[in-house]
């Protein structure tokens, strides 16, 4: 008994030597002097112990408790007298400045998307939206797209079945804005496209922004006039612009628009595979079908219509040679726009 009792004592001392909060000393006393502690129970078991022995004890089990009750008051004190921030657990200190969270800016594309608006809507255009997943009528047969075009392949087209797809272009939107107003019309069409195709130059899906300009006398003259001003707003104002015979079903004539190489300012070089132009645009005059589609005077009316690839803009004026880096979402990558 006299053994246990030294024991006790020893280790409730070492305990609220390693006592560090309120807390850790009202267990310590629980532990040793509450109604079910170690030195209670000693005390209450003394009248089982021989008479002879019981004064001897008794007089030990006192000192124990005496002592017990004397170090957990003094250790109270200490702990009172330790600064607030000293007495703080798990480290942390709310004194400390905070982490600074980093800024998430725009995606690269959406900067271009917004850059390429602005160049518009200060040009008296607005922006229309429409649907990803589109009618067949509206992505194709409204375009004069012919059924056996190639375009319409199973290849490079996603079907949801035979009449719905993922539209492939913008031009959609521009047929349905069409259809619900009459000229003057002056709209750019900006949204994700969906092509069946994947390598260093085609992701399945990528953004396009189309534009379309209705009203009476519109000529190949006001084509030429702004899609040479959308060049020099988001490129040098000092780049050379050609306009290039093409073909497309919805327009006639059409062009395709090249710019002088942004790389090497048209000496040649490996980017404009040594020709010193670059193409970034298609356009031409709205084809008579597409209106008669949309139940426009062709007598009446007359307009131009152009489409661009988001990426390409992009990576031509950020000089970024694999279109993937704009969808892998590396932050290192990302953060430098
Ligand atoms: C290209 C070519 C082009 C159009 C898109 C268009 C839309 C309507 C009527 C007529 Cl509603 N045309 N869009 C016209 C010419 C070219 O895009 O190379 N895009 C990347």
């Amino acid at each position: 008994m006299e053994e246990q009792l030294h024991a006790i004592r020893e280790e409730a001392l070492k305990a609220l030597e390693e006592a560090s909060t309120p807390s850790d000393l009202d267990q310590i006393k629980v532990k040793y002097l509450g109604r079910k502690g170690a030195v209670t129970r000693i005390l209450k078991g003394l009248g089982r112990l021989p008479a002879e022995e019981r004064p001897r004890v008794g007089k030990l089990a006192n000192e124990v408790k005496r002592a017990l009750e004397k170090a957990l008051a003094a250790r109270k004190e200490d702990l009172e007298k330790t600064a607030p921030e000293d007495r703080l657990i798990s480290g942390f200190d709310p004194t400390l400045p905070g982490r600074r969270r980093p800024y998430g800016t725009l995606h690269p594309i959406t900067q271009v998307m917004d850059e390429i608006a602005s160049v518009f809507t200060r040009m008296g255009f607005s922006v229309e939206e429409g649907p990803e997943i589109e009618l067949d009528y509206y992505n194709f047969e409204a375009l004069n797209i012919p059924p056996d075009h190639p375009a319409r392949d199973m290849q490079d087209t996603f079907y949801v079945d035979d009449k719905v797809l993922l539209r492939t272009h913008t031009s959609p939107i521009q047929v349905r804005t069409m259809e619900k107003r009459q000229p003057p019309l002056r709209i750019i069409a900006p949204g994700k496209v969906y092509r069946c195709d994947s390598d260093v130059t085609h992701t399945p899906m990528f953004h396009q922004v189309e534009g379309l300009m209705v009203d009476t006398d519109v000529s190949f003259a006001d084509l030429k006039g702004v899609l040479t001003l959308f060049v020099h707003e988001i490129f040098d104002p000092e780049t050379s612009v050609r306009f290039r015979p093409s073909f497309f079903p919805f327009t006639e004539p059409s062009a395709e628009v090249d710019i002088q190489c942004v790389m090497c300012r048209g000496r040649g070089c490996r980017v404009c595979s040594q020709t010193g132009w670059l193409e970034v645009l298609g356009a031409g005059m709205v084809h008579p079908a597409v209106f008669r589609h949309v139940g426009y005077d062709t007598e009446k009316y007359s307009g131009f219509a152009f489409g661009l690839g988001v990426e390409r803009i992009a990576m031509l004026k950020y000089g970024i040679d694999d279109i993937r880096l704009f969808y892998e979402n590396d932050v290192a990558f990302l953060s430098q726009f």
